[in-house]
């Protein structure tokens, strides 16, 4: 392709007007400190495309967080857009699930330099010189909440597009833990012909593909720990005669984040408060940008003694280390805290012995890679753990359901179920 140098910022799942109503009645300070960053996440945006001369903007859906946003939500999307359009950027959406075209607030849909795509795919030039019919941004908004059909097979790039640009919130290759809505296959994003696909849904940032450049911008404030890591945009670069490049710019005030914490060598719960507090200020340092940091901590390692496993136990040394990382310089917020560990199980030499608890742990092992064995034993769980025997020893918020949709969820209850099971088989043998 010939042409300029090209600059452009791609954004997506802002969720403005995020109620985070749950966490403000049980957590208020970190509710109202999220609340706050997810529109601090959107004004970072705007700025970051104004300092980088970007030629224009890419929203690729869920924008707002649901119908009839708060009015809070609309000044801040309005004002957003309004400072883009002073400094001459435009900016062309395709809506979501959470802000489709039949629950779009009706008086924003018309602001000077917003181009917000219809239900059919269709493509449009920003009004910039140099770009008019020469780049095409092609879109297409979800027109309702649902939409189960593939909207990127009907994306076509057109004869003499220099450079083409798709804009979709699309589930690409069946991404677990979020729904498949306008799913479609790496496939289907190539043969539309695009040079870079930019998309909207899967709340983690991610490139999925070099070419085509074809990525996910990620939530710009992530919600909760299943999005950890950093939210942000992505800065797309075209230098003429060269493909195209993305770099990522954090802009998230609050990172949710996860910690291992080893405790096999710590002697006491003095110990254990104080090197917990420590890696959480060495999290803090790796994010440096962020104003805020919440964590989940998952005790590992082995110990040979039960003590801070129980629910009260636990509780007293989460309060203790919760005070201690709210005060820090930047505040880090306890998400939660779980004992992950083996207190002196060895589950991978208890697998290798004879005997019935051998061969269960080595068929449930199994399970990992065997989607029939898998489904088989999630059955059984589901019955099982709603016993109160299991239920006593397991985090009380395993969801079953989540185990079919992640497989991640999936190894760590498994090891968890293990655990319990081996725990319950020695007691009753002992
Ligand atoms: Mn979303």
């Amino acid at each position: 392709m010939t042409m300029s140098p090209i600059k452009f910022i791609h954004a997506a799942d802002i969720h403005l007007g995020r109620p985070f109503s749950g966490l403000r009645t049980s957590r208020p300070a970190l509710g109202d400190l999220c609340l706050r960053a997810g529109y601090v996440a959107w004004q970072r945006i705007v700025r970051i495309a104004i300092d980088e001369r970007a030629d224009f903007v890419t929203l690729g859906g869920d924008v707002f967080h649901g119908p009839n946003p708060p009015l809070r939500a609309r000044l801040a999307f309005k004002e957003g857009v309004e400072a883009l359009q002073e400094a001459g950027i435009p900016m062309f959406m395709a809506l979501g699930n959470h802000d489709p075209l039949d629950s779009f607030p009706e008086n924003l849909r018309q602001a000077p330099g917003l181009h917000i795509f219809g239900p059919e795919p269709s493509g449009v030039s920003p009004d910039r010189p140099g770009l008019r019919g020469t780049v095409k941004v092609y879109g297409a908004s979800f027109p309702t909440p649902v939409v189960k059909v593939n909207l990127a097979r009907s994306f076509r790039r057109e004869p003499g597009v220099t450079l083409a640009i798709g804009l979709l919130h699309a589930n690409v290759s069946g991404m677990t833990g979020h729904d498949d809505y306008a799913p479609c296959s790496l496939h289907d994003l190539r043969a539309a012909g695009m040079d870079v696909w930019c998309l909207g849904h899967v709340h983690r940032h991610g490139v999925l593909c070099r070419d085509p450049l074809a990525l996910y911008a990620g939530a710009s404030q992530p919600a909760s720990v299943n999005e950890a890591g950093m939210g942000g945009c992505s800065v797309v670069s075209i230098e003429p005669n060269s493909q195209p490049v993305e770099r990522f710019a954090a802009v998230a005030p609050v990172v949710w984040d996860r910690l291992e914490l080893d405790a096999s060598d710590l002697e006491t719960d003095v110990d254990l408060v104080r090197n917990a507090e420590q890696a959480c200020i060495g999290l803090l340092n790796d994010h440096e940008h962020a104003e805020a940091l919440v964590v989940r901590i998952n005790l590992v390692g082995q110990r040979d003694s039960r003590k801070y496993s129980s629910p009260d136990e636990m509780e007293e040394f989460g309060q203790a280390l919760s005070e201690r990382l709210e005060k820090l310089s930047r505040p880090v917020f306890l998400e939660s805290l779980r004992d992950r560990t083996r207190m002196a199980l060895d589950l991978d030499g208890l697998a290798e012995e004879k005997g019935a608890l051998g061969r269960f742990l080595r068929l449930s092992g199994s399970a990992v890679s065997d989607p029939d064995l898998a489904e088989d034993l999630l059955r059984d769980l589901e019955v099982e753990l709603s016993k109160r025997q299991w239920k006593r020893h397991l985090a009380p918020d395993l969801d079953p359901q989540r185990w079919r949709d992640d497989p991640h969820a999936f190894e760590e209850i498994l090891v968890e179920t293990q655990r319990v099971a081996a725990r319950m088989f020695l007691d009753e043998a002992s």
